[in-house]
């Protein structure tokens, strides 16, 4: 990878990281951007790097590796691999997302856990990062296998978590189903009903009205301010979604609310397009209810179609969302969207978008949102979860989606104003690094760092 904007001083921090975690291609991918944009900073504030608290930050506090054994229905034993990346708990208690996906290794469980160490500083609320999962893929398996997987993920697990340690939540593969047996077994093993030490659960049982929605809808949000700063709206505009799961489809259902119109979905074997409008009760009820494959949507929906294994990114429109998983929009296809008339990018997914193509689209004038920027109202409203549990609350959906809106907002301003102040104007990517980055060092310094 190329480093042009990298001072001698990060390259060193960065390739000791990188000889220390060898062919960790996605870690090497999300540091080097970090640390590409927190030049300026160390430039004008050379005590982070004096200090050594770049390279404490940049190394994971915490790294946990396990098996996990399961059996299927025909009783046949299997073996997955589990992680959890406590990456650093300076702001609060460590706090991020479990992925269930075949894809899952150490090198994409490190660089969500480090993305999510500046997303959540980003948020305000007073939490730490860290990302975990398992190479389980859950399609085609029944609900008692997806239990007694999550049943031996979760006894392991068990001891390192907690209210105030460790507090997961959902990402790709693990939704309110999975949530739902992990914190069972939770409970079981040591006989507390600890709400707090789990987000994303049902709301009859601890869970925040909106944490379903938030990722999307704060996406969306995000999107939403992005254009206020240049006089437009999301009004009337058309709008391309990646993914169908729980990102994409409450991308898709804000969207529709503020009278854009979202026209794509996709999942792993293709995409559809509707230029009509995504129906989204039909979408859910083939995503949600049914967990069948998008296809299915264009078969039951006249006038949309079905492209097997295409790129979403072709189908002109105005905004892009990229909602599924890392590195799906590349520099080929940030080239078609701009020859399109894309105006602006607001990330759903933690780094969908390729470094070339971020760099070619920032070039063109589109309006770029970091996922860690863009898709913060998740995590956001998992500490409104924690909140209410720990108070004993239980806040209405529009008291919790006002909330959700005004951290977007706040989350706007500190990316804006930090891009600004930092010498890149507009640049997002700079922005939300260099103010993560600073609220993150500053609690380390404080604390002390040895
Ligand atoms: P879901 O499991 O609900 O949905 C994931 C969607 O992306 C599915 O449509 C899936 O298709 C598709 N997808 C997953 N992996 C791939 C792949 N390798 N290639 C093509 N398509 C793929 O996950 P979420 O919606 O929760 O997460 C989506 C993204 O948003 C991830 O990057 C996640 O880290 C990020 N995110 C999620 C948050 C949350 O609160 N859930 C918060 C912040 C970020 P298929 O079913 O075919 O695999
Ligand atoms: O990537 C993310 O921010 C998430 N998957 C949500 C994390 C959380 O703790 O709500």
């Amino acid at each position: 990878m190329q480093h042009t904007a990298l001072t001698p001083a990060l390259r060193d921090v960065y390739d000791r990281a990188v000889l220390r975690s060898p062919g960790e291609l996605e870690f090497h991918q999300a540091m080097s951007e970090v640390l590409e944009s927190i030049a300026p900073v160390v430039e004008r504030h050379p005590e982070y790097l004096e200090s050594g608290v770049v390279e404490l930050l940049v190394e994971p506090e915490r790294q946990i590796m396990f098996r996990v054994p399961w059996t299927d229905d025909s009783g046949n034993v299997h073996v997955s691999r589990g992680f959890r990346v406590q990456y650093n708990s300076a702001l609060g208690p460590y706090k991020g997302g479990l992925r269930f996906h075949p894809s899952v290794n150490l090198s994409i469980i490190k660089f969500l856990g480090f993305e999510q160490v500046f997303k959540n500083a980003l948020t305000g609320q007073g939490i730490g990062g860290a990302k975990g999962g398992a190479d389980f893929d859950p399609h085609g398996r029944s609900d008692g296998e997806i239990m007694r997987f999550c049943q031996s993920f979760m006894t392991e697990l068990y001891r390192h978590l907690g209210e105030h340690t460790d507090v997961p939540a959902g990402d790709i593969g693990v939704g309110a189903r999975e949530i739902g047996f992990l914190f069972g077994q939770y409970r079981r093993l040591t006989n507390r009903h600890e709400s707090g030490m789990f987000t994303g659960k049902g709301v009859l049982w601890g869970g925040a009205q909106v944490r379903t929605e938030a990722t999307g809808y704060g996406a969306v949000f995000f999107m939403d301010e992005m254009l206020a700063m240049k006089g437009d709206r999301i009004e009337g505009k058309t709008a391309l979604v990646s993914g169908s799961g729980n990102v994409a489809i409450y991308a898709i259902e804000k969207i529709n609310q503020l009278g854009g119109r979202a026209i794509t979905a996709s999942d792993s074997s293709g995409y559809i397009v509707d230029e009509a409008g995504i129906d989204l009760d039909l979408l859910k009820q083939i995503k949600e209810v049914e967990r069948a494959r998008i296809s299915a949507y264009a078969e039951r929906r006249p006038g949309a179609r079905y492209v097997e294994r295409g790129r979403v990114w072709d189908v002109p429109a105005q905004l892009a969302f990229p909602s599924a998983t890392q590195n799906e929009l590349n520099v080929d296809d940030a080239r078609t969207l701009i020859a399109n008339g894309v105006l602006a990018v607001s990330e759903g997914a933690n780094m969908p978008t390729t470094p070339d193509a971020v760099a070619l689209l920032q070039e063109a004038g589109v309006l770029f949102a970091p996922g860690k920027a863009a898709n913060a109202g998740g995590v956001a409203t998992s500490a409104l979860e924690m909140s209410q549990n720990a108070a004993r609350q239980r806040w209405d959906f529009s008291t919790s989606e006002d909330r959700l809106r005004s951290i977007m907002g706040d989350v706007h301003r500190a990316a804006y104003e930090a891009a600004e102040h930092y010498g890149a104007p507009g640049n997002y990517v700079v922005g939300a690094n260099a103010s993560g980055f600073r609220r993150v060092a500053d609690a380390m310094i404080a604390q002390g760092l040895i």
